[in-house]
């Protein structure tokens, strides 16, 4: 159909256009013109459409004519506007695919650019910056045995109490220490200062108590013991305003982000039966319980389900007798989603005594002892939703969740623990960053 009716445009353009062969082509436009795809031209600049984070892309078209035409921009396959010239603010750094479609009907014509939205600034700490967190926005740990006590929740304490509590914890070098219990739980922590990008280097440290086994009966086994990874994110101030906004979130790409197959550990724990897959969309949500359970309820003592299909139950142990709940959290169950990491934990022993959570290459918090290299993070790990690094300019705030959903026999779930944050420049501790 739209073939035929180009054709008679065409026959009708041609029969009209041959009665004005004589005059210029500027005077002579018949009504309609029909556009041809050089007809339409769009200045791109040298080396494509670059953009800062937060500021205007202009992008002017010129056209023959724009009778009977109208215009459609598209970013990344999604109508953004509807303009024959484009002005757009992008939120979010990393590559674009930016598409212009011209309609004449019933012709198409499509022109297609790429747009890189990027970070401009510089950063410089000011005199004096303390290299350690000196905020706490947010604290919400997931269910775990060590939820309600590290902190210590009280009767009554309220979001920001609580926040208090983990800023008197971990703040300012006290390297006391908090859990983010199981999958999801997390925190957001801000300092003094941007912590900057320092190119080729690692620039900060987030500490854990992650340890290595001493007797694994597993003698082959690479370095694992109470490696319990959590998923660290980034946020540069970009609007300024001194909060995380949700847009500004960025997250390390740690290695098994890039290939989880890579982890030294992954046949063991394909043979384990662990889950071993990366899930980047993960939700899980826990549900309260009424009442803390007898004892031979403990094995149904939290429900959770995921988005997944699975779900099961958190258990209670005898060594903590707290609610695993957090007790400060308004609802009656809670969501946590993110970035899912394959269970790394396998009980060696074979006897449920002797579980292993082995060590991910790099990227992760709570995954190596604190005083080796691979504690350290390079900002330009930062990857957008589409995996592309995105060169913040330096981090403001960061946030860490637990990233691995498994329970671990007797040692109970696998849950992030944070003692503190260093800022490596502001330290002088020079590391190279890696690939
Ligand atoms: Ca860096
Ligand atoms: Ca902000
Ligand atoms: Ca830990």
């Amino acid at each position: 159909m739209q073939i035929k009716k180009a054709f008679l445009y065409f026959v009708s353009f041609f029969l009209l256009g041959t009665l004005f062969t004589s005059c210029d082509k500027e005077d002579t436009l018949p009504t309609p013109y029909v556009l041809q795809k050089e007809d339409v031209s769009v200045n791109v600049p040298d080396g494509g459409f670059t953009v800062q984070c937060n500021q205007l892309l202009k992008v002017m078209v010129t056209s023959v004519s724009d009778e009977g035409v109208s215009y459609q921009w598209f970013i990344d396959n999604e109508l953004v506007a509807q303009t024959k010239n484009l002005e757009h603010m992008f939120e979010k750094g990393g590559e674009y695919d930016l598409t212009l479609v011209v309609n004449q009907f019933p012709i198409e014509l499509e022109y297609d650019f790429k747009v890189n939205v990027k970070f401009g600034e510089i950063v410089i700490p000011p005199e004096g910056a303390t290299a350690y967190i000196t905020k706490i926005f947010d604290y919400m740990p997931a269910v775990g045995q060590f939820t309600n006590k590290l902190p210590l929740y009280e009767n009554g304490d309220t979001q920001a109490q609580m926040n208090e509590k983990v800023l008197a914890t971990i703040g300012n070098n006290k390297k006391g220490m908090i859990t983010l219990g199981g999958f999801g739980g997390y925190v957001v922590m801000g300092f003094d200062h941007t912590i900057m990008n320092v190119a080729g280097k690692r620039d900060f440290r987030v500490l854990g108590n992650a340890f290595y086994a001493d007797a694994n009966p597993n003698p082959n086994a690479p370095e694992g013991g109470s490696c319990e990874p959590g998923v660290i994110m980034v946020a540069y101030d970009a609007n300024k305003n001194g909060i995380p906004d949700d847009n500004e979130w960025y997250e390390i790409a740690g290695s098994a982000h890039k290939d989880p197959t890579k982890e030294l550990w992954y046949s063991m724990a394909v043979a384990n039966g662990n889950d071993v897959n990366l899930y980047r969309d993960y939700e899980i949500t826990y549900y309260k319980p009424e009442s803390e359970p007898a004892k031979e309820n403990w094995g149904t003592y939290i429900r959770w389900e995921d988005n997944k299909g699975n779900s099961g139950y958190k258990v209670k142990n005898q060594f903590h007798n707290q609610c695993y709940y957090p007790l400060w959290a308004d609802n009656d169950k809670i969501s946590f989603k993110g970035t899912c990491l394959p269970q790394n934990g396998i009980d060696e022993s074979g006897m449920d005594n002797y579980f292993v959570l082995y060590k991910f290459d790099y990227g992760y918090a709570d995954n190596e002892v604190n005083s080796k290299d691979d504690t350290a993070i390079d900002i330009d790990w930062a990857v957008n939703d589409k995996g592309q690094r995105v060169h913040l300019p330096g981090v403001d705030f960061i946030k860490v969740y637990t990233g691995v959903n498994q329970e671990n026999g007797w040692l109970g779930e696998c849950s992030t623990e944070i003692m503190g944050v260093e800022d490596l420049h502001i330290l002088g501790v020079n590391i190279n960053t890696r690939q």
